[in-house]
């Protein structure tokens, strides 16, 4: 790796595109010196048109208002600019943030400028790394940091600001911490085994270790609750066809997206869009309708239905009031992915019309099930549906009340791992094993939460993981 402290980095941190502002950021032992390299300041004072320099320092974090002018003196845009002392900065280095025009051209000269001078072009996430290598942050808090510019919902904020400030990270040395000590109290009763005055008591062991497996699945199951806050909840409405599926994703919408006509088999491909329901986003499909024998092209449709049925978080399963529920209806039902979690709602559409299905008659044919009855041309039931989707999404498999959890993909998968080395050891506990074969899966455990705070992680999969970064962050 380069030497962090000779290797002086710059980016536009601003979006691409134009905009009222734009932001350059250069960070690194050099940025000071370009940053006045390239500045002179405005305004009437005896300052002005003046570059700082030796006799004339800047203030730290202050805001100078003049242009940035190139080699020749040409002055290309006028900027604010700060220059902010090491180590109190996002990097823990000195850093040099110029406040120019949002325009591409602007921005695109000022940087090749710096560029110009030696100034690296920074990398995806190179700043946020730099954070962490420095020590400002842990691994968790940096990843938090994409959170929070990914966040889809106030509620996906929140909770990807609690990674941002450290909560997160607190828990877990919290969990660190009882490992440790159960691993201590392991090799203690290993160094005086004959010691019979204070033998490690087998059943304590038992409790403690079960107490740090529900805080290990308490944590799973708050991480698959910020997994819809971030991604959405995968909403998929299914059903035969001409029950009103479309209908439904046009109202749930707010817009006619989908076409609607009373010819069934009307929509052949997958449709789907981002809408935010009482505060949970949900990643929306209205599918092709179901049935057994269809043209060649329905067939593809139907594929693709099951494929975004199979994969979904919630499934509407709808049927037609007033036109009666039939084998077709049940042959879709039956097919339903079930077990792998996914939640389920009824949905009887058509209200409006007369109907050929009564309430009971509609709980009957599905007595395992939430169910709730709309119409999808007046809107009427929809706050029943509305509830029973907040319901099923934040109950069971799905989340309980519990504070939501953002992870990163590859926290989830360590979570899941340090979880089951925390299986492994309650089930070694039970089965009576020696302690020593405890202490192994406790140790594993302890090292699945190292690697959540970046310790004793490969260097290229550090890099893998700040690639996904943005430019400039
Ligand atoms: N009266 C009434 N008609 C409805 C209602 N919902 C849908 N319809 C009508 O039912 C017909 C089918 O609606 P769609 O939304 O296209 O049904 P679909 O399930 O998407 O049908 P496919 O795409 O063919 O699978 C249309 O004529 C709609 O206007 C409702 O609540 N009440
Ligand atoms: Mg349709």
């Amino acid at each position: 790796m380069a030497d962090l402290n000779n290797d002086t980095i710059a980016a536009i941190a601003t979006p691409p595109g134009q905009g009222g502002i734009g932001i350059i950021r250069i960070s690194g032992a050099g940025s000071f010196a370009v940053g006045q390299l390239i500045f002179v300041r405005a305004g009437k004072g005896e300052n002005a048109g003046k570059k700082f320099g030796e006799n004339y320092q800047p203030k730290a974090r202050r805001l100078y208002f003049g242009y940035i002018v190139d080699m020749e003196g040409r002055e290309l845009d006028e900027v604010l600019i700060s220059f902010m002392p090491a180590p109190y900065t996002y990097t823990c280095e000195d850093v040099v943030e110029i406040n120019a025009h949002g325009g591409v051209v602007p921005l695109g000269n000022i940087l090749k400028l710096i560029n110009g001078m030696g100034v690296r072009l920074a990398e995806p996430g190179e700043f946020t790394k730099r954070a962490y290598l420095n020590g400002r942050i842990d691994l968790l808090q940096a990843e938090s940091v994409m959170a929070v510019i990914n966040a889809r919902s106030a509620k996906g904020l929140y909770s990807s600001m609690q990674g941002l400030k450290g909560s997160l990270s607190r828990e877990l040395s919290q969990l660190g911490e009882a490992l440790l000590g159960l691993l201590a109290a392991i090799a203690a009763d290993a160094d005086f085994p004959l010691d019979d005055l204070q033998p490690v008591d087998y059943c304590r062991l038992q409790e403690r270790v079960e107490r740090l497996r529900e805080t290990g699945v308490l944590l799973r199951r708050r991480g698959a609750r910020g997994r819809i806050l971030q991604e959405g909840l995968k909403t998929v409405i299914a059903g035969k066809p001409n029950v009103g599926k479309s209908s439904l994703y046009n109202l749930l919408l707010n817009e006619d997206r989908a076409i609607v006509t009373a010819v069934p088999g009307t929509t052949r491909d997958l449709l789907t869009d981002f809408i935010n329901l009482r505060g949970i986003p949900l990643r929306l499909m209205d599918t092709a309708g179901l049935r057994r024998y269809g043209d060649a092209v329905e067939q593809i449709g139907m594929e693709y239905s099951r494929r975004a049925i199979d994969s979904g978080d919630l499934i509407l399963f709808m049927v037609d009031l007033a036109y009666g529920i039939d084998r077709e209806d049940i042959w879709v039902y039956e097919n339903l992915p079930r077990g792998k979690g996914q939640a389920l709602i009824v949905i009887g559409n058509k209200i409006d019309r007369p109907r050929l299905v009564t309430s009971e008659a509609l709980s009957s044919f599905f007595p395992e099930e939430e169910v709730v009855e709309i119409s999808a041309m007046t809107g009427a039931g929809m706050e029943d549906l509305e509830e029973a989707i907040v319901r099923q999404t934040f109950s069971g498999e799905v989340g309980g009340a519990e504070e939501a959890l953002v992870l990163a993909a590859r926290q989830a998968l360590i979570l899941d791992e340090l979880v089951s080395s925390l299986d492994d050891a309650a089930a070694a506990l039970a089965d009576g094993y020696p302690l020593d074969v405890v202490a192994i899966d406790l140790q594993q455990a302890y090292a699945k939460l190292q690697n959540l705070f970046g310790k004793e992680l490969p260097g290229d999969l550090l890099d893998h993981i700040f690639r996904n970064f943005c430019i400039g962050k």
